[in-house]
């Protein structure tokens, strides 16, 4: 029995891997192993003798389990150092950088210019780009058979309501919302069914500038313009001013930009004329007034309407409006 036992566990003991092991274990307990013989044999002795190399043989047999088990961890440990002795992390690497977005062009012009009217004490307003008749057009002076209202220009929503074609939409609404005397500016999207060019979307955004006071005059519009390029593009621009018509204004004006994707030289943007229409404005049209609830012997005002798309262009150089909306990741990764 002793010498069974010392040959058992020099076998564990020389085992020199977890394989190795698995075979001594198999030699030893498998089904056609030395000690399962040993066992199964017993049946066949007296039962004095039995019992007495019974107890002796479940005695080595539980030794070799024991020595097995731990012979088999110990094995295991040395293999996965040795697995892992070869491998090392080099913490000097620089990291792989995360993927972050950025603001799109029209919101970092949105916000610039939402900060430089905040900075000259403006309210800073937000309407609905669905809108009904009378905000986008009648309460603007606008009448029903005004060519504006074909329903070429306009989407209309099959409630009846429209998308608003202007940010003017909000004029009779701030004046309705805000206590005069105020100044405001309302940002947003605005909606025309009209086909595109490089110029011109379908779908582009607006700044409205309004103000409401006693003694308006066009002297004050001026200079709030000049402020508002100055504040946007950091540098100075060529402007010129010429009369023009909406119904809500009077005098109206239109105020056009030196082209400056082509400098001037003529480009698809300005359809070489060197020029980009850029705002319209004027002084609040007594009836306007009226329809936002203040008496136009007191109250007077002006108002403003830029494109806000047209204003991203020029100050990136952007050659066509329809990258803006385009979503093209080759396009915005730029700014
Ligand atoms: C208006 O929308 C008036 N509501 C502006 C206004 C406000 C006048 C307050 C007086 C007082 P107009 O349709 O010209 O006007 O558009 C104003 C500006 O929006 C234009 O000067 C131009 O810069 C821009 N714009 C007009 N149509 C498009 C278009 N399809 N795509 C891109 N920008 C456009």
């Amino acid at each position: 029995m002793e010498e069974l036992k010392s040959d058992a566990l020099a076998e564990v003991a020389a085992a020199a891997s977890s394989a190795a092991l698995k075979e001594v274990e198999v030699r030893w307990l498998g089904k056609k192993g030395r000690l399962t013989a040993l066992l199964k044999g017993l049946k066949d002795l007296a039962p004095d003798e039995r019992k007495l190399r019974g107890k002796a043989l479940n005695l080595l047999k539980k030794d070799l389990v024991e020595a097995i088990g731990s012979k088999g961890a110990e094995l295991q440990r040395a293999e996965v150092e040795a697995s892992t002795e070869g491998e090392w992390v080099d913490v000097t690497l620089p990291g792989i950088e995360p993927a972050a977005g950025g603001l799109h062009p029209l919101t970092q012009v949105m916000e610039d210019v939402e900060e430089v009217f905040r900075g000259m004490g403006y309210h800073v307003m937000d309407y609905p780009e669905a809108e009904d008749e009378f905000h986008n057009f009648e309460s603007l002076n606008i009448p029903a058979d005004h060519p504006a209202r074909d329903i070429q220009d306009t989407f209309y929503l099959t409630d009846g309501n429209l998308l608003r074609t202007h940010t003017s939409s909000g004029q009779v609404r701030a004046m309705r919302n805000l206590e005069p005397p105020f100044r405001a500016i309302f940002i947003g999207r605005v909606y025309r069914f009209e086909a595109t060019d490089a110029s011109h979307e379908h779908t582009f955004h607006q700044i409205e500038g309004l103000m409401i006071d006693r003694n308006v005059s066009v002297a004050h519009l001026r200079s709030s313009m000049t402020q508002l390029l100055a504040g946007v593009f950091g540098r100075k621009v060529e402007v010129r001013l010429r009369p023009g018509y909406f119904p809500f204004v009077e005098p109206g004006f239109e105020l056009d930009l030196r082209c400056m994707v082509c400098g001037g030289k003529g480009c698809p943007v300005c359809k070489n004329s060197g020029w980009v229409e850029f705002l319209g404005c004027g002084l609040v049209h007594p009836n306007v007034i009226r329809a936002g609830g203040l008496d136009p012997s007191e109250w007077e005002g002006w108002a403003f309407g830029v494109g806000l798309s047209r204003l991203v262009m020029m100050k990136y150089e952007i050659d066509d409006i329809r990258w803006l909306m385009s979503g093209d990741l080759r396009f915005l990764r730029q700014f």
